[in-house]
């Protein structure tokens, strides 16, 4: 069996499927499976070959024995599929819908917020600071799926309006976590059995934990703040967030403290 996983360190997308795979027991990356980097600060997600395998030009994207997959999500569910010890998912068909339920509004609402914060706060004022319009303009023309995104958004990044939503889907999500292990004792979202729907949200809270905004959820929701210090404590949190993989170790010239962060949004 061979297994490829086309990716980049700091990818929320790409951490999603490496916390699934460790969780189905395959933690020592490049033994089991192999991790191909896509360095996307050089746009090599882009290129033609890369294309040929997912015609998004984004991370990750699946290999297994031959077959191509993209879409994260997507995979996850894949590999609960092709490798179901141990399960990642409720066996009972209702339970299994209702975690589905969480996976579409995972992709819709918070995937989609953080980049906002992310291109904001890091990935404009890192790649394209220096771009001119006409450098800019071009970059968004060659990309497949985000062109209006970055049309949106200018070389530094988003305004206060596009922020603020972010913000509220962001805890919104935080919110609705912290209702769900209310409701069902816990520990995770879904209750008893840590599911795929964990795993999907966790490097996106983490990523927003990166870019300074704990304060989020951190002073009045305890459930969600208890439990992304368990998610921390899983083996599969280690072997998926190893150094380097967080946003701010790439890019430390472009931290912002949440302290900044506070000051420049005036709370
Ligand atoms: N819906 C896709 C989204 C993938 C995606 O947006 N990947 C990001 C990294 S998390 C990417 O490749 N971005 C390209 C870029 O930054 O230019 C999935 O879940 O796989």
């Amino acid at each position: 069996m061979t297994i490829e996983l086309y990716q980049a360190p700091q990818s929320t997308c790409s951490q999603k499927v490496r916390l699934t795979l460790a969780e189905k027991g395959m933690p020592e990356m490049n033994k089991d499976w192999i991790e191909r980097d896509v360095d996307l600060g050089k746009f090599e997600q882009l290129e033609p070959d890369y294309l040929k395998l997912n015609p998004n030009g984004v991370v990750p994207t699946f290999v297994h024995d031959g077959t191509v997959l993209i879409e994260s999500s997507a995979i996850m569910e894949y590999l609960e599929e092709v490798f179901p010890d141990p399960p990642l998912a409720p066996s009972d068909p209702v339970e299994r819908a209702r975690m589905r339920a969480w996976m579409r509004y995972i992709d819709e609402v918070p995937t989609v917020a953080v980049r906002v914060p992310t291109f904001a706060n890091m990935l404009a004022p890192m790649r394209f600071a220096k771009s001119s319009d006409a450098e800019f303009a071009d970059h968004a023309e060659r990309l497949p799926l985000r062109k209006q995104f970055y049309q949106r958004m200018s070389q530094k990044g988003f305004g206060k309006a596009e922020l603020e939503y972010a913000e509220f889907q962001i805890r919104q999500t935080c919110e609705r976590i912290d209702a769900a292990i209310r409701d069902n004792g816990g520990p995770w979202i879904m209750g008893e059995q840590y599911t795929l729907v964990d795993a999907q949200v966790t490097p996106l809270i983490d990523r927003m934990d990166d870019l300074g905004y704990a304060f989020l959820w951190e002073d009045d929701l305890p459930e969600m703040t208890a439990w992304l210090a368990r998610i921390r404590e899983r083996p599969s949190f280690a072997a998926a967030f190893y150094p380097g993989a967080r946003i701010s170790e790439r890019y430390p010239d472009f931290y912002r403290t949440a302290a900044d962060l506070k000051a420049e949004r005036g709370y």
